[in-house]
């Protein structure tokens, strides 16, 4: 079949949502409950109608999943102060997160708008990869807008609200990091299948379970460790393997569900690991293409 590279984010399809949609697997949370499988509907209904260029339809959130937005922000705060990079610190407070809120997504998009040009779109659960990282090439995240089952707070199979605001959306705030995600969904405008599942896996090992340096200090910046207490505490009590980040490695086995991952990916900086993809990204990816998104090409490339 014939692939185009999508001129404009209109082009990037939202509606392949991969593993579970109104029936959700045996091993969710969820999987017994016709109640919150409604609920996820409804909520989903909202992302399939929404158009590009729309505000985001706010939503009113039940007192249940207020209660676990609280549940979790409370207990994912604990974490930053010692595990998160400088960056997902200085962001974070721009979001002015409360407890008693759910915050809503068109509300978080305009802040990234302002502070670094990124937006956020609704979608209706886990995007297929190519979507996803195409979304990334126009400064735009997909976001879910259900939350988690209320029967485990600190536990979802799937993206929830919980897991992209906390864990997704503060990043989005710091131009460097931008950047560096920007040149990942540049490189998969023109990737074929196997380049799509290579650039899964750098996303997964920087954009998920990314660490940075400072110092001699590891800290995080992906969203997978941000959002787990284990996690967190599995990275920084070197128990796996610390490797610097190289998109031209074959890129090791992704660890899913449970069980931590072995080996984690240390950049430098996100000015390092943006020249880095960005030469990657060079390799797979013709010059106008790259001209016309990458506005910044580094004299390196020239
Ligand atoms: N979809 C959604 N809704 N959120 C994500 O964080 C996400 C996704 N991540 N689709 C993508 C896939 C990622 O795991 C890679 C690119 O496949
Ligand atoms: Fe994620």
């Amino acid at each position: 079949k014939e692939r185009r590279v999508p001129q404009s984010l209109e082009e990037v399809d939202n509606t392949q949502i991969l593993g579970f949609g109104a029936d959700l697997a045996e091993d969710h949370p969820g999987f017994k409950d016709q109640a919150y499988k409604d609920r996820r509907m409804a909520i989903a209904d909202i992302a399939r109608a929404h158009r590009v260029g729309d505000p985001i339809p706010r939503l009113e959130y039940t007192s249940e999943e207020l209660h676990v937005w609280n549940t979790v922000l409370r207990e994912l705060r604990g974490l930053y102060p010692d595990g998160a990079c400088a960056e997902f610190q200085r962001c974070f407070p721009l979001f002015d997160f409360k407890e008693d809120v759910v915050p809503q997504l068109e509300d978080l998009s305009q802040i990234l708008k302002r502070e670094t040009g990124w937006q956020i779109r609704p979608v209706a659960g886990l995007l297929h990869p190519r979507d996803f990282l195409n979304g990334l090439a126009f400064k735009t995240f997909h976001s879910t807008q259900y939350m988690r089952h209320p029967s485990k707070p600190m536990y979802t199979p799937e993206p929830d609200l919980c897991h992209e605001l906390l864990g997704h959306v503060p990043m989005l705030a710091d131009p460097d990091f931008c950047d560096m995600v920007h040149s990942i969904g540049v490189a998969s405008l023109c990737a074929d299948d196997s380049q799509i599942w290579h650039l899964t896996k750098i996303y997964w090992f920087t954009v998920e379970f990314g660490i940075v340096l400072e110092g001699y200090e590891k800290k995080a910046f992906g969203a997978g460790i941000l959002s787990s207490y284990g996690e967190m505490e599995h990275m920084r009590t070197g128990k796996a393997d610390y490797v610097p980040f190289d998109p031209h490695a074959k890129q090791p086995k992704m660890s899913y569900k449970d069980g931590y991952q072995n080996r984690y990916f240390v950049l430098k900086s996100f000015k390092d690991g943006a020249q880095k993809l960005r030469e990657y990204c060079s390799d797979i990816t013709p010059p106008d293409i790259m001209a016309r998104f990458l506005h910044k090409v580094t004299p390196a490339l020239t």
